[in-house]
């Protein structure tokens, strides 16, 4: 069928701006989007959008999208190659290195951002075939130190915790502005759902009178930094008044009385006056969590980009638990997936390897970005020399870039796989041009709800850009380059296009595994392999979705009640397989599970499925909090890097998709600006003694006096012209971070402020 240029058509898809993942009912035509609205079909999200969505046009369409593989020359300018020389040099050079200097010579860089996943389990496979065991990305600079506390309490890092905002009648938002930020189900409707309901209680801990705050009922406006004194002075309160949750503690966790001692010594009045708020405030957060019918925490950079982020992850874990307030409607509670997007890797089991010059272990499979640049510059002779980035753009998004640069401008080889030519693809030796995630089966693993969790498989709005590639066949074609699978697996395939449906694919997948038991060396490659077999079977072009074959059943077999409650009947094969088909045929997502609450004691780890609260590591940094505070001596702290109306990440490129905002301008209370003699429309240099940025300011008395705010997401670069918007990651070295985790401290940004 020819489609004329001006021909529309209908047709679903999904938001990739956030973990939300909303689901899109858009009109396009052959060149791109025309209208873009809610889909009300979508399970989870229902219809819902926010006005970020409407702009995806921007990133489809954009001057910085690559359509043709690049390859830098000794001038540093780029030529264009073809497929088939990028992947043989690559499949070369990589062989080399491995040959040369081992698996610790390779790592690779991301592998998914908020809307794609499906290629990392494809770059993964990289990894193996360079005997790797450097995974660096960017939940390493926000999320692991929550994954290794979920690793402790309920006995695996793939343990995740969501919260029942929606039914709760007492939610604590923690260092997060779902306003602007989501992550939390429809996020305004639900915050204005809590917020004219007098029955239930919004309670907003931020340094910043958000967005969010400003519908709260209660908001702790503290101090920056002083979150580990306030919350435990919150449960110190519970405890002290005896409103700890007596049975459920008895009956589901281990190791109470350790905490409680902690708890006992911590000076409540001491502690409330260093976070500076109100104590009466505090006293009601306290007793209003301990006494509610319903109550959950809802967390986020608030206090994972902080100071002390894991300890600060303790305590928002123990308000729940202490309480009582999971694993029940409304509460906090652990949920199932269908993308494996965690691993576990508990660093007291030898088996997982550690960084080379730090030592530093992953969580959940991810290693911190806070040390690449050093296990690359200072590792001597076992140094990562290669790596290879997947959606993602570190040279602007992770911790110190002018270190970021040096380092990755010193490998021996630099692959960059992205859909548009960014700061980090400008430093590559060679920069791979990928489908768009409107140009090819897509998903997300973020699939975050208990006890009904959703998943939705995308499928392509558009032909491929240019001569652009998905992903899968990119890695796919890496691996064979490089001899690890073969080229065709003419037995399979067979299997594959003749076995009728009644059979279930079960002749394929006898055949899979007798290939994969009879040689062992391919059992990493499975992905490329259902990819190249099942994969070409599959309508619409659909290989890439071949491995929901294997992750339906896998589902199925785990949870197979609340599979078959959710209407794929059979037994757990065969409804795991019927699982796989929905999830093909479906265009606005599914529900893929509905469990009920009490089923969320099947998903903790421990063997004696209880909680185990008792952190030896934790329990010591807290007690040095009992010591006198030390704080910085800067005028100033910075939050660097605040979600906006208009931020995204690095998603799109090009400014005009802002609305407002073209700048990312700095918030500053007004009696700050008028000290400093600023009025609105001035710049100020921002100097944290590490480096110095240039930022307009805007006059806002929603800040705290003594703190500034600037938004994550500029310093981009777009079509060759000026750098536009704060440059953050330029401001603070790679050892402002969290000592355990290793997660940068951009919310405590030490800085001098001077009109410009
Ligand atoms: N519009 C938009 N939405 C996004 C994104 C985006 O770029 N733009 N990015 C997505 C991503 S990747 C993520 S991880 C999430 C993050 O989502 P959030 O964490 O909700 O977003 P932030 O605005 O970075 O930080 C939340 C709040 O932390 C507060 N804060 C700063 N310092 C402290 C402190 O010391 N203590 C406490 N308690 N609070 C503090 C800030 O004032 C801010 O309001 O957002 C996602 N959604
Ligand atoms: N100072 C400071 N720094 C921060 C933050 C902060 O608050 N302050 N926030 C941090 C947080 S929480 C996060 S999550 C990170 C996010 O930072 P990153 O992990 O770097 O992710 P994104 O900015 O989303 O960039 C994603 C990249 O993927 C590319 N891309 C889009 N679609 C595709 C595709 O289909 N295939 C491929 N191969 N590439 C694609 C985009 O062009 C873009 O270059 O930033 C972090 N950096
Ligand atoms: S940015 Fe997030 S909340 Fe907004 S439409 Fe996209 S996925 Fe939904
Ligand atoms: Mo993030």
């Amino acid at each position: 069928m020819n489609i004329s240029v001006t021909e529309t058509r209908e047709d679903t898809t999904a938001c990739i701006l956030c973990s939300r993942n909303c689901g899109l009912s858009v009109e396009v035509d052959a060149t791109g989007f025309k209208k873009i609205r809610g889909d009300d079909a979508h399970p989870m999200s229902q219809g819902y959008i926010c006005q970020k969505a409407a702009r995806l046009e921007y990133y489809q369409n954009n001057a910085d999208r690559l359509n043709q593989p690049l390859k830098r020359k000794e001038d540093s300018t780029f030529e264009e190659i073809s497929w088939n020389q990028a992947i043989n040099e690559i499949a070369v050079k990589m062989t080399a290195i491995r040959d040369t200097h081992g698996g610790e010579a390779f790592a690779t860089c991301g592998g998914g951002g908020q809307g794609n996943h499906l290629g990392g389990g494809y770059l993964g496979q990289l990894r193996a075939a360079m005997k790797s065991y450097f995974n660096y990305n960017s939940l390493g600079q926000e999320k692991t130190g929550d994954f290794w506390l979920n690793g402790r309490l309920f006995g695996s890092q793939t343990c995740h915790i969501t919260e029942d905002v929606e039914h709760s009648d007492f939610v604590i938002f923690l260092g997060c502005n779902p306003f602007q930020a989501h992550g939390i189900p429809n996020a305004r409707h639900t915050l204005k759902e809590i917020s004219k309901d007098p029955a239930r209680t919004m309670v907003v801990i931020d340094p910043r009178r958000t967005e969010t705050a400003k519908m709260a009922d209660i908001h702790l406006q503290l101090k920056p930094g002083t979150d580990a004194y306030l919350l435990s002075a919150i449960l110190a309160i519970i405890v002290n008044e005896g409103l700890q949750a007596k049975e459920f503690l008895a009956e589901h966790c281990t190791g109470f009385a350790s905490v409680e001692r902690y708890l006992k010594s911590v000076p409540v009045a001491e502690f409330i006056r260093r976070a500076d708020v109100n104590p009466d405030d505090v006293y009601a957060v306290a007793r209003g969590l301990a006494t509610a019918s319903s109550g959950c925490v809802r967390a986020d950079l608030g206090i994972q980009h902080s100071i002390r982020t894991t300890l600060n992850g303790y305590f928002e874990k123990l308000l729940y638990l202490v309480t009582g307030q999971f694993g029940k409607r409304g509460a906090n509670n652990l949920h199932t997936t269908i993308v494996p997007i965690l691993t576990d890797t508990d660093e007291r089991n030898p088996k997982y390897r550690r960084s080379v010059y730090h030592k530093m272990f992953a969580v959940s499979g991810i290693l911190p970005p806070n040390i690449l640049a050093d296990e690359i510059l200072l590792a001597g002779e076992k140094r990562i020399r290669s790596i290879f980035v997947d959606s993602c753009n570190p040279i602007n998004t992770w911790a110190d870039s002018d270190r970021m640069t040096e380092a990755f401008k010193s490998l021996e080889l630099l692959v960059v796989t992205d859909v548009a030519l960014t700061e980090t693809a400008r430093l590559a030796h060679y920069v791979l041009p990928a489908a768009s995630q409107f140009e090819k089966w897509e998903f997300t693993g973020f699939n975050l709800e208990f006890p009904v969790n959703g998943f939705h498989l995308r499928h392509p709005l558009f032909p491929a850009y240019g001569n652009t590639l998905p992903e899968p066949e990119i890695y796919t074609r890496i691996l064979e380059a490089m001899g690890k699978i073969p080229k065709d697996f003419p037995v399979m395939k067979a299997i594959a296009k003749k076995e009728p449906k009644g059979t279930f694919h079960l002749g394929f997948l006898i055949s899979l595994a007798a290939k994969l038991m009879t040689d062992k060396k391919l059992q990493p490659f499975a992905a490329s392999i259902l990819y190249r077999t099942l994969g070409s079977t599959l309508p619409n072009k659909g290989a890439a979705a071949a491995i929901m074959l294997p992750l339906s059943i896998v589902t199925s077999m785990r949870y197979h009640d609340g599979v078959k409650r959710a209407g794929y009947k059979g037994n757990r094969f065969t409804s795991g397989v019927r699982l796989f088909r929905a999830i093909l045929r479906e265009r606005s997502g599914l529900v893929y599970i509905r469990q009920n609450y009490e089923d969320v004691w099947s998903l903790v780890a421990n063997k004696d499925q209880k909680i185990h609260l008792r952190i030896p590591e934790m329990l010591d940094e807290a007690l040095a909090l009992l010591k006198e505070p030390v704080d910085h001596d800067k005028p100033f702290t910075l939050i660097a890097g605040e979600r906006r109306a208009y931020n995204a990440n690095q998603i799109f490129r090009d400014p005009q998709w802002r609305k407002i905002d073209k700048t990312g301008a700095m918030r500053i209370h007004p009696d700050d600006a008028e000290e400093l003699g600023l009025v609105a429309g001035d710049q100020v240099i921002c100097d944290s003694g590490y480096a110095n940025i240039k930022v307009d300011i805007m006059i806002d008395d929603t800040m705290r006096r003594r703190v500034v705010a600037l938004p994550h997401g500029y310093a981009i670069t777009y079509d060759n012209g000026e750098e536009i918007g704060p440059a953050l990651n330029r401001l603070m070295p790679l050892t402002h971070c969290d000592p355990f985790s290793r997660t940068p401290s951009h919310k405590y940004t030490p800085v001098s402020l001077a009109k410009a």
